[in-house]
């Protein structure tokens, strides 16, 4: 008999109302309240349909008044406004990959950073067609990243890693001319579209989108996460937990948070430093206990098996448990919020990136160059910080699960390798894993990834939709905070198979995994594209035809909806379950579902019915399958 049980959505609630008791004993602001004061929310931003991109406005569009004092109608300006947001996300996940070849350009073989995967460092080269025969590796290592800083700036050219794309998507974004220019060219190229005065057509605004998604996943997310992996090891499965019962009361908790490895790896490093443990000891704790929050806490739990204490909307549960000595954060999705309720608590709410400085925080400013003096002054900090603790605010929920985590692109060709009868593939083809598809014994997959948002109830919809999916013989590839969910309610248990259809259970029992495998970070939603092209390779179909979608359900960040962009533009229908602001215009929504097939073979499918959302995307899988006789 499994003893396998999952934690529920309820379990989990209860845990929250119970660390928001003791914020209310120390007077700390939640999110959970300033959404109730921020409700109902602003209509017009809602649809998209308030402009302040010139200073003769705000305008508002009405039924009375529908233009704005420009002239710009609501297509325009919804348009504007989508293209702003994807720019947005474009922008930041791609800095993030900037710095991680900021990264790589800095290792040495006596550094803080070493090259951990050098047969990818080489692959890499010689795909983008760098001598490396005789070199000395971390020789080549620098040229790799200089030459990936250039694919920010470059005058001429598209993107390099577009020729991973099977012949027929490039085809399509060379003749849409969606293939993007330099990652930074991109971006300045949606902003200067949308000053006033350029554009304001929709399919000019929907295609800009398209070619800055691209820009971000098959180029800055693509090198951050393919860089990140020849510094710090490409992914194998290993063995983690997951919630907020990771926490050990005894020990001092270091919290990391935000997105960048570079930091998370060194303090990482430091925790484990018999020094910092000893030190540890003599202020009265029992041993150093690192956990994370949001990406960061993917990057780590999947190279080290780092215990993941919880996704986007847990960041203020940390510190409300009491017993976090020091949240550590560098960039994206750190709420502000963090420093005045920090203050509540004896926590240190340590900020490390010029790009994330906030109020009530201290700020240790990381760099490549100094990282290890300075992982190793905020271990310190954290560890000097143990003896302010208030005991009697100290209360860590009695809640995880076991998860196994990790599963790169090279992992799931290698544990799906002796799943069917088909002969293991030396050179490590995604065959087995599409026999399993033809047969019918997995019908599809789905690549849940994205955020929590407060306007659904947290985790719901990811947990659900993946319960839906995998029953369904649908398996799922996770990243984000749609990963830890699942990761929090037990569905990365590999007892988790119990819940599969037959299918989909006997793969789990023969390749040893659980049904939703994790795949990493945002960033790593490349590794997502990189799958997908491969698949389609190996099958001799366009990407659109497999039967795979995506899923964002909960997704609520700039960064969002520039993976949605992405996701689409590569071939791959995405489902989600919150509105990106276009309801203000029906021309807008009309090009995002449905328009864009004609430039790139899939679109969105909107739906905030998060029942109806999983049943359309099943729908949407099984019509795939039909289309291709299988
Ligand atoms: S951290 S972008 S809340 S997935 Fe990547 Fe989570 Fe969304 Fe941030």
């Amino acid at each position: 008999m499994s003893e396998f049980k999952m934690t529920t959505l309820e379990e989990m609630e209860a845990a929250t109302a119970r660390l928001l008791e003791t914020g209310e004993k120390v007077g700390a602001d939640a999110w959970q309240l300033r959404v109730k004061r921020q409700t109902p929310h602003c209509k017009f931003g809602e649809q998209g349909i308030c402009c302040r991109i010139c200073s003769m406005g705000p305008c508002r569009i009405t039924p009375k008044a529908p233009r704005g004092i420009c002239g710009c109608d609501a297509h325009g300006i919804v348009g504007r406004n989508y293209l702003k947001f994807t720019a947005g996300g474009a922008a930041t996940h791609s800095d993030h990959g900037r710095e991680i070849c900021h990264t790589l350009y800095v290792s040495s073989a006596d550094g803080c950073y070493k090259v951990k995967d050098p047969e990818k460092l080489i692959r890499i080269a010689k795909e983008w067609g760098i001598e490396t025969e005789g070199k000395d590796i971390y020789d080549l290592a620098h040229e790799v990243a200089e030459t990936g800083l250039m694919e920010y700036g470059k005058p001429f050219g598209t993107q390099r890693f577009l020729k991973r794309a099977p012949e027929s998507q490039q085809k399509l974004w060379e003749e849409n001319e969606l293939a993007p220019h330099a990652i930074d060219r991109e971006i300045s190229r949606s902003l200067h579209m949308t000053h006033m005065g350029c554009s304001s057509l929709p399919e000019a605004l929907v295609k800009q989108s398209l070619r800055a998604g691209l820009s971000d996943g098959w180029g800055g997310s693509m090198m951050g996460t393919e860089f990140s992996d020849v510094l710090f090891g490409t992914p194998k499965p290993v063995d983690t937990e997951a919630n907020l019962g990771v926490m050990v009361a005894e020990n001092v908790n270091i919290v990391v948070h935000g997105h960048d490895p570079s930091l998370s790896e060194m303090i990482c490093e430091y925790a484990d430093d018999p020094e910092m443990i000893a030190y540890a000891k003599e202020m009265g704790a029992k041993g150093i206990t690192v956990s994370g929050v949001c990406c960061t806490s993917n990057e780590v739990a999947m190279r080290r098996g780092i215990p993941m204490a919880g996704n986007f909307l847990q960041q203020e549960n940390v510190v409300l448990t009491g017993a976090c000595e020091a949240i550590v954060v560098d960039v994206q999705c750190i709420f502000p919020a963090l420093g005045p309720l920090s203050k509540c608590f004896h926590t240190k709410f340590v900020t490390t990136s010029p790009i994330a400085q906030m109020p009530d925080s201290e700020f240790v400013r990381f760099s490549a160059e100094t990282a290890a003096e300075n992982a190793k002054a905020i271990v310190k900090m954290a560890i000097e910080n143990f003896k302010n603790r208030k005991p009697e605010l100290v209360h860590i929920p009695d809640m995880k699960q076991k998860a196994t985590v990790g599963y790169s692109v090279e992992a799931i060709v290698k544990v799906l390798d002796g799943v069917t009868n088909s002969q293991v593939d030396e050179t490590g083809t995604t065959k087995p894993l599409l026999d399993c598809i033809t047969s019918g014994v997995i019908r599809g997959a789905v690549a849940m990834v994205g955020c929590n948002n407060p306007k659904i109830r947290p985790d719901y919809a990811h947990i659900e939709l993946m319960k839906k999916c995998i029953e369904n013989d649908i398996i799922i590839i996770a990243s984000g905070c749609s990963a830890q969910a699942a990761a929090k309610a037990g569905l990365m248990d590999k007892a988790a198979k119990d819940l599969c259809g037959a299918g989909l259970k006997r793969v789990c029992e023969l390749a040893d995994i659980p049904p939703v495998l994790h795949m990493g970070s945002c960033v790593d939603i490349s590794r997502m594209m990189v799958l997908a092209a491969t698949l389609a390779k190996d099958a001799g179909l366009h990407i659109s035809q497999l039967p795979v979608v995506g899923c964002a359900p909960e997704w609520m960040s700039e960064k969002a909806v520039s993976i949605g962009n992405y996701v689409i533009a590569t071939g791959i229908d995405t489902f989600l379950g919150v509105d990106p602001y276009v309801a203000g215009s029906d021309q807008m929504a009309q090009l995002l579902t449905e328009g864009t097939r004609q430039w790139c073979e899939a679109a969105f499918t909107v739906e905030t019915d998060i029942e109806k959302l999983v049943d359309l995307m099943i729908a949407r899988i099984e019509e795939k399958r039909a289309a291709l006789g299988i």
